[in-house]
């Protein structure tokens, strides 16, 4: 475990800091009345707990709450200063986080204007402290009012597609995209102070910067470079040290001018051990600590962890286009993971154990990356330091989303400086990957035809796409390649060719939503399969019991205006069902729909897996769309709102296992694949049944089998028609298994009918609760096959070790459920149930 005081966020130790967090107030403008507000915190959470708006995540309230953002607020509160912190030279106030157009005072005068959610903001306020009484003034001025002008000035529209507003200024505010509305999240244009404040004093010198810095690094051998930048009142001499994990590296005496100084050494460290992604060894990190001392007294220091790898993205000329993948310590790695977006709309929500419970969701289906898409925040500390020890790497957006910006000098300015201060916090990070400049920008001006749609002139096309330029080509390179050169940038995800998805597979990233937008079948998932697939996905409703938490009773129908309202995409109901039609029995009420939602969700993306990986390495990552909601909503996401498990996202346990058998049926032909993660070869045995839904084997097969390591092949191709034609389609299934020294790797069912017309038995499944080291589990079994087995303990947190998962004639599971508790009550409440073949209908199961 790691202690967040010491994250890569470089805490001062002995700097005096200080959290600004008591004894806050809020209120709007004109009027009177102050009430108490949460610091870190934001308008809408302060108003909710005040009792001034209702929840705004519940039913249609979103609807109600639009003249939140036409408002000004003030937030305010007064502080004292102890003896020891006014004795120093330099006082400073630090806000982390002030979204977004905010006016600070002190005592009065004005400190700080800020316009940029991304950016910290820092004065030195010696002068205007007293020791008791200092009264600090906040106003937060309506994005909306800020930007009119702006907005009313230019002389064509800039295109921001998901911002739901007539009067569309997000592109102008440097503010979280997705408060403005997104399609899968609601408009909520909030304001605050959504990070600390603290106040820092210091004397003569203070470490602003500590950067680790890899140059060169062999099995026997890393060469770092650490960098320190020293912010000092005047010229003076003082000693430098070096520590690895207390070890003492270096001792050296500094000069330091007045202002900022920048000083480097070598380190060299022997027989390194090297960072790992999650699965294939340890995510190993080394502590990096740097002092400045006086008088042999400490003034300051700084601690970094640090992680020793390389990384490179390979785009290497072939025979179809140009690759992209990921090479790690000299391997080429095949990426699995998930896009990101931030986790609440109210940030300030989000907690450091709702952080953790997130990365190790990814962790525990065996991810390897993230994305942090462009259209949300740059991350907190703590999610970086999460991925980090968790071997999980990151594809880091800048937050440019979906839109055109604007080009005039002060954007590109403040655009700088968030790029600048955004790069030098987290570039220590082992786990950044790469940089993107933005989400489909580049795609969107080639193909979404906003020439036409807003009818620019040829002149106003030339300005803004050399607008678009001037950012992802040049402001944004330059600085990741001053501040962090050597990590690649990708100026756009994807950095499209313009004509369509058979190009696009050929080169680079690849975002394909032919499946869902394009309500293409979800078999096209195997045509298009492209070099890194960066975005693909479709939508599932979350768990009952979080529709439930946003819906009156008399609301729980489909598709009643609140369930409408918590699907942000413009057809997402319809486009759910038209699916579902295609491949299931549509139940008809909204308990059971959800259930079939999610496991349509889940087949198609295993449809989409499961190409990808076969691919390997034309293919050489999938990233789905997406991994997390921000409000309790029907979305692309596997794991909803309040952190439980869709169908989707137990099944990625398997999709991404370091082993994976993949068969596939097509023109009578039966073939299986075997991908493995592995680093090494592996011998295994191959087991394959052909079965009925009672048990009844009608063919199998098995032989041993080398694996070969870090790659997919085709272990398995035989015409198959012959054995199929004695039999009912409908009534049978293969169950393949890979086992390695009597061990299930891997597991696959294949049919040969759609759902809908499997003539499923109707299952006697029998269950009983179980306790066992304070661990509840539920053992289960079924004399006849048990299609997508539902363990559901309703309206609690926590999720089960597995769930929707096929049971074999015969078989016993034992499934945990992660949260300790009673067994009684487990007893009581929770319910089993299953597809069955008449209306693929969920079959609810008796306990024992
Ligand atoms: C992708 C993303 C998002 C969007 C999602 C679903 O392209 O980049 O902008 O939410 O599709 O439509």
């Amino acid at each position: 475990m790691i202690n967040y005081n010491c994250s890569n966020n470089l805490n001062h130790t002995k700097l005096i800091t200080k959290e600004l967090k008591t004894s806050w107030q809020f209120k709007k403008l004109p009027d009177k009345n102050w009430y108490p507000a949460n610091v870190p915190g934001t308008i809408h959470t302060d108003l909710f707990s005040n009792k001034l708006i209702p929840d705004p995540f519940y039913g249609l309230n979103e609807q109600k709450l639009k003249w939140v953002e036409d408002e000004t607020w003030q937030y305010k509160t007064e502080f004292d200063i102890d003896e020891n912190t006014f004795s120093k030279k330099h006082i400073e106030l630090n806000f982390k986080g002030l979204d977004t157009y905010a006016e600070v005072s002190l005592n009065d005068s004005l400190i700080i204007s800020a316009n940029n959610m991304f950016r910290s903001w820092n004065a030195d306020c010696k002068n205007l402290l007293k020791k008791s009484g200092n009264k600090l003034e906040i106003l937060f001025r309506s994005p909306m009012k800020v930007n009119k002008a702006r907005l009313d000035s230019l002389t064509y529209h800039l295109p921001a597609g998901n911002d739901r507003s007539d009067k569309k200024v997000s592109v102008f505010a440097r503010k979280a995209p997705y408060h403005f509305g997104w399609d899968w999240g609601p408009r909520f244009v909030t304001a605050g102070i959504w990070k600390p404040i603290e106040i820092i004093a210091w004397n003569s010198a203070k470490i602003s910067d500590f950067q680790l810095y890899q140059i060169d690094v062999t099995k026997k051998q890393a060469v770092l470079k650490a960098t320190i930048e020293i912010e000092s009142d005047k010229n003076k001499i003082v000693d430098y040290k070096l520590f690895s994990n207390d070890i003492l590296l270096l001792k050296k005496k500094f000069t330091l001018q007045a202002g900022i100084n920048n000083f480097e050494n070598e380190i060299i460290i022997d027989n390194p051990e090297l960072w790992w992604t999650n699965g294939l060894g340890e995510a190993h990190l080394y502590n990096f600590s740097s002092e400045i001392l006086e008088n042999e007294t400490v003034i300051d220091s700084k601690a970094t962890r640090f992680g020793i790898r390389t990384i490179e993205i390979v785009q290497q000329a072939d025979s179809i286009g140009k690759s992209f993948y990921i090479k790690l310590n000299g391997i080429p790695i095949f990426m699995k993971g998930a896009n990101y977006i931030p986790q609440d709309n109210f940030l300030p929500h989000v907690s450091d154990k709702k952080y953790k419970e997130l990365i190790l969701s990814a962790k525990n289906v065996n991810m390897n990356m993230l994305r942090i898409w462009g259209g949300g925040i740059y991350e907190n500390d703590i999610f970086y330091d999460l991925c980090d020890e968790n071997g999980i790497l990151i594809w880091q957006d800048f937050m440019f989303a979906c839109s055109m910006y604007p080009g005039d000098s002060a954007f590109l300015y403040n655009v700088e400086q968030e790029a600048i201060e955004n790069v030098k916090r987290i570039r220590n990070h082992p786990s950044i990957a790469l940089w993107c400049g933005n989400n489909e920008m580049q795609v969107a001006w080639e193909r979404w035809g906003y020439q036409k749609a807003f009818a620019y002139s040829e002149p106003d096309s030339a300005k803004i796409y050399t607008d678009y330029l001037k950012v992802f080509h040049d402001i944004l390179p330059k600085t990741v390649n001053k501040l962090d050169s050597g990590r690649f940038y990708w100026p756009s995800s994807p950095n499209s060719a313009p004509s369509g998805w058979e190009e696009e597979a050929k080169s680079g990233d690849m975002h394909y939503w032919g499946v869902w937008w394009g309500k293409e079948d979800f078999s096209a998932y195997e045509k298009y399969v492209g070099r890194f697939m960066s975005e693909y996905g479709f939508q599932s409703l979350p768990l009952f019991s979080t529709v439930e938490s946003f819906s009156a009773d008399s609301d729980l129908y489909l598709v009643s205006p609140v369930l409408k309202s918590h699907n942000k995409h413009p057809i997402g109901f319809e486009t759910i069902d038209e699916y579902m039609r295609r491949d299931y029995k549509r139940p008809a009420d909204l308990n059971n729909y959800v259930y079939v939602s999610q496991l349509l969700q889940a087949e198609g993306m295993k449809t989409a897996i499961e190409a990808h990986r076969r691919a390997m390495p034309h293919c050489m990552g999938t990233l789905y769309w997406q991994i997390n909601d921000c409000w309790p909503v029907a979305s692309w996401s596997s794991i909803d709102y309040y952190g439980k498990w869709k169908a989707f996202h137990y099944y990625l346990r398997k999709l991404y296992a370091p082993v994976l058998v993949s068969p596939v049926y097509e023109g009578g032909m039966l073939k299986v694949y075997l991908v493995s993660d592995y680093l090494e070869n592996k011998n295994v045995n191959v087991t394959m049944t052909l079965m009925d839904f009672y048990g009844n084997v009608i063919w199998d097969f098995e032989k041993g089998h080398s694996m070969g390591k870090n790659s997919s092949e085709l272990i398995y191709s035989q015409n198959f028609e012959k054995i199929l034609e004695k039999h009912d389609k409908n009534k049978i299934f293969i169950h393949l298994e890979i086992l390695e020294n009597n061990e299930i790797r891997a597991e696959n069912n294949l049919f040969f009918a759609k759902v809908k017309d499997l003539v499923l038995p109707k299952s006697e499944i029998q269950y009983n609760t179980i306790k066992k080291d304070g661990k509840l589990g539920v053992k289960i079994i079924s004399d006849v096959f048990a299609k997508n087995i539902f363990i559901d303990y309703p309206d609690d947190k926590g999720n089960f070790s597995d769930n929707y998962f096929d049971l074999l004639p015969g078989e016993v599971k034992i499934i945990w459920f992660d949260i300790d508790g009673a067994e009684n009550e487990f007893k009581k409440r929770v319910k089993i149930k299953s597809l069955i073949e008449r209306f693929n209908y969920p079959n609810l199961n008796k306990q024992k």
